[in-house]
């Protein structure tokens, strides 16, 4: 039950019609085909393409969960959406997709057409690559948390940013879908039965208990950026280089965007890594997984060299000298690893599971199930005291085809 019109496929080029900013870009009577594409856990999607030129993309949040329509969620986030869109396609407007319009009424936001990208987790799944799109991500990572923090923004105009970006519901679905329920009994929990032991084991662990909690008190407590908030490898498009144009990385969907910790981004990405690196080596694939495992170093690598590249642009330099930087980068790559374990742990356990893992027949899918919570248990609970590539070595160790 909506109390706002929900758009479908023959609604769409009256809708364009109606916005005087869309139909600037695209000639509704010139619209040659609307698709809807949405396959993720919240919203419809539609691509709209035009006889000639570029298309555009639009966005509607549903009052409640795509794959759980019981359950409602505000229809507002796609204006927390926009709010990050803005701020990061400022800031890193070559990883974000362009945005064209924003309508609070309808909850639609109108965005880039990407059609000549795909989803990476997609690609992952098929045993491809994309090399370079890790440490543009990072790269990404680190222009948007450089400048939203108090180091690359004026404090005072900073506290109106994050007060106006305090995003309470969809950050309370991530309080609880990655740091609570894969931790308790929780209807939303569901594992193989095959794979029951290994969660009681996983999440009864007291150092792993101990780590989560430690990990949720930084997600809820440390607003140190504007993060994208669910940066997992479906929230990511790319597109491979070809000799006429470069390789392209876009971080979309930032729906969850808050000030919080950035290694809450990387973690994601890492988590995320560690789960196709898994379903890579359960299909007999050790050197995709291998490879898939040298992904947040690089990423890291990436982030650490252009977060240090803009500190000398600081805007207030009087305090925050070099120490200053090192203990935030140490503490970002910490957090990271620890929040790299619950990420990878939540899709094994909790609500919203990852194609990685479910696409396998569930004799694999029980034995990648079972190693991905092992290498999480290693992040979660060494995260904090490994060197990245230890760490990943390490759990890239639990794993066997
Ligand atoms: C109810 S939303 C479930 C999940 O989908 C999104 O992609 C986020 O990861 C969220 O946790
Ligand atoms: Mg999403």
């Amino acid at each position: 039950m909506s109390t706002y019109d929900l758009l479908d496929v023959t609604s769409v080029p009256a809708y364009i019609a109606s916005r005087p900013r869309l139909a600037a870009r695209v000639d509704p009577a010139a619209i040659t085909r609307v698709r809807e594409v949405g396959d993720g856990n919240l919203n419809l999607v539609f691509v709209v393409s035009a006889a000639a030129g570029p298309g555009l993309v639009l966005k509607q949040s549903l009052p409640y969960v795509r794959v759980d329509p019981t359950w409602p969620v505000t229809p507002d986030r796609n204006g927390f959406e926009a709010g990050a869109l803005a701020a990061h396609g400022a800031l890193a407007p070559e990883y974000v997709p362009a945005l064209y319009d924003e309508d609070p009424a309808r909850h639609v936001l109108a965005i880039e057409d990407l059609s000549d990208h795909r989803v990476w987790r997609g690609a992952l799944n098929e045993g491809l690559r994309f090399e370079g799109t890790a440490e543009d991500l990072g790269r990404y990572v680190a222009k948007v948390a450089f400048g939203t923090s108090v180091f690359g923004l004026d404090p005072q105009i900073r506290k109106g940013e994050l007060a106006r970006a305090v995003n309470p519901e969809l950050s309370g679905i991530t309080e609880d879908l990655v740091f609570t329920e894969p931790y308790v009994e929780h209807e939303r929990n569901r594992v193989l039965p095959g794979n029951v032991k290994d969660v009681a084991d996983f999440a009864g662990d007291p150092a792993v208990r101990a780590a989560v909690g430690r990990a949720k008190l930084t997600f809820m407590t440390h607003a140190e950026s504007l993060i994208h908030g669910d940066l997992h490898t479906g929230s990511v498009l790319v597109r491979a280089a070809t000799p006429d144009r470069p390789r392209s990385t876009r971080a979309f969907d930032a729906e969850f965007a808050f000030y919080g910790p950035v290694g809450f981004d990387l973690g994601a990405l890492w988590g995320n890594f560690l789960l196709a690196a898994v379903r890579a080596m359960v299909l007999d694939a050790s050197t995709q997984a291998a490879w898939l495992l040298t992904l947040p170093a690089l990423s890291w690598t990436a982030f650490e060299t252009e977060f240090r590249a803009l500190w000398p642009d600081r805007v207030d330099p009087r305090v925050f000298e070099d120490d200053t930087l090192e203990s935030f980068l140490t503490k970002v790559r910490t957090d990271a690893a620890v929040f790299a374990g619950a990420k990878a742990a939540r899709r094994v356990i909790g609500f919203a599971k990852v194609s990685d893992l479910e696409s396998l027949t569930p004799y694999r899918r029980e034995l990648a199930s079972r190693q991905a919570l092992h290498a999480a248990r290693i992040l979660l609970t060494d995260g904090r005291t490994t060197p990245l590539n230890t760490l990943f070595d390490r759990a890239g160790d639990t794993l066997t085809p």
